[in-house]
């Protein structure tokens, strides 16, 4: 059981290839970012998604099939507007050597574990090192720690956390899918964050 965020309806894109290539778009003023998601299986990559694309949370929807891409675009203070291209895998991140081409192209990789997982939070560290070696030189990384409302559960600590985003340069937050707890921020940080063309 997962968040889908390949919707039938029609503003959920489908794909069929991985590869489109995007990073930040040559405008100042409206940046469009190819954004990926990594992490562990059930960490609830797709739940953030629909929450920060839809305001939704669905824990009985069906496990996303096929790649799928959405779009959201919000504005920041100072009037830029940052259009992000999410890729969502479809379970790709069980294959280790299918996520370069997933990845290839990304302005910005959020790694996600769940606050519950030991193990995800292993995993987690698994994936910066990959997009270390093999992503784009000035990608954004982001850390997420989800579930944080799992809190009677939790077994990766905030400084936990905190401490291995600062030493790999990263920016760390945690969030809830569930109840939407610092989605928006999530998404507003990393928009802060992005390198921005030079105006001509
Ligand atoms: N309590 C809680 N459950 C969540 C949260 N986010 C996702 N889940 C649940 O975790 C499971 C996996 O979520 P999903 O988004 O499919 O994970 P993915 O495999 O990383 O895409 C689902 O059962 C979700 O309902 C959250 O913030 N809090
Ligand atoms: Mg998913």
């Amino acid at each position: 059981m997962g968040c889908s965020s390949s919707l039938p309806d029609g503003s959920a894109r489908r794909l069929s290839g991985m590869d489109q290539d995007s990073a930040v778009a040559p405008d100042a003023k409206n940046l469009r970012v190819k954004l990926v998601l990594l992490g562990d299986s059930g960490v609830g990559k797709s739940c953030i998604v629909l929450r920060f694309v839809r305001g939704q949370f669905d824990p009985t929807s069906k496990v996303t099939v096929g790649a799928s891409f959405l779009s959201q675009t919000i504005a920041l203070q100072d009037s830029t507007t940052v259009k992000f291209e999410i890729w969502d895998t479809a379970g790709q991140e069980r294959y280790a050597a299918l996520a370069p081409l997933y990845y290839r192209g990304a302005a910005v990789a959020v790694v996600v574990y769940d606050i519950t997982s030991v193990d995800s939070f292993t995993k987690a560290q698994y994936w910066v090192k990959e997009l270390q070696k093999h992503g784009s030189p000035d990608i954004v990384l982001a850390l997420v720690g989800n579930k944080a409302d799992l809190q009677e559960n939790r077994e990766v600590s905030v400084q936990d956390g905190l401490e291995y985003a600062e030493k790999n340069g990263m920016f760390f937050i945690e969030t809830s899918a569930k109840t939407a707890d610092n989605i928006n921020q999530l998404f507003e940080e990393i928009a802060k964050r992005l390198p921005r063309p030079l105006t001509s």
